[in-house]
């Protein structure tokens, strides 16, 4: 399998964390975002969205959405299940995922940031307050929810599912952007939990061979 990603894509790094929870090797085709890549004729040649990450099949089919592409994976490869055996289970951790892919991260994503300081021309200073408002508003939401639930090591019970894929990320993104943990104890404790693993670790921005300080 073949990943097309970028070492500091939030939506690349769920996918990488997917890979290696299940423990499959794939080969690292870094797309530089923050050059334009993604829009450059090579990779809009092979990638209909012209977004990362994008998942190539050893067949050459090609998969997008990191959601859909980690729910492939864990349908069809096997290694440690990324969403609980029952339909309820399933529903929760969706829930918190996409509370993360859908609510948050589309808001702050590379084209949003971009247009509101090219297009829009808002500050350096106005654009990372939007960015650290939305963070922090959906961060608040799964805290709730988070604490609606029975307590547990991960999102969702005792083992990582689709949820930790996408919270994880989400939280180095907002490191990078001085956004504010406190008061988020159950999020943060279970950010703790996940990053104490391997799959974590090597999925991060600075494990990746793109990374760039
Ligand atoms: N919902 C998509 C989001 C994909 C996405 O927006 N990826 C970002 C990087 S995290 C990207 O390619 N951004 C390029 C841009 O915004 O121009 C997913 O989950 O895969």
């Amino acid at each position: 399998m073949k990943l097309y990603n970028y070492f500091r894509s939030s939506a690349s790094f769920r996918v990488r964390i997917a890979l290696h929870l299940k423990g499959l090797p794939f080969e690292y085709l870094p797309v530089h975002l923050a050059k334009g890549e993604h829009k450059q004729d090579a990779y809009a040649a092979v990638s209909a969205d012209q977004l990362v990450p994008m998942l190539e099949l050893d067949d050459g089919t090609r998969l997008s959405q990191s959601m859909a592409i980690i729910e492939f994976l864990n349908e069809t490869q096997g290694g440690p299940a990324l969403l609980p055996p029952d339909a309820l289970g399933r529903a929760r951790v969706r829930a918190l995922a996409q509370s993360i892919a859908c609510e948050i991260h589309p808001l702050n994503n590379l084209r949003v940031l971009k247009y509101l300081s090219k297009d829009l021309g808002v500050s350096e200073d106005v654009k990372n307050t939007w960015y650290r408002h939305w963070v922090r508003d959906g961060l608040e939401s799964f805290e709730r929810q988070l604490a609606a639930m029975p307590t547990s090591t991960y999102c969702y019970g005792e083992t990582p599912t689709l949820a930790d894929c996408c919270l994880v990320p989400q939280i180095f993104n907002g490191k990078r952007f001085n956004v504010n943990f406190e008061g988020l104890p159950r999020t943060m404790a279970v950010f703790d939990a996940c990053m104490k693993l391997e799959a974590f670790q090597k999925a991060q921005p600075s494990a990746c061979p793109d990374f760039e300080p």
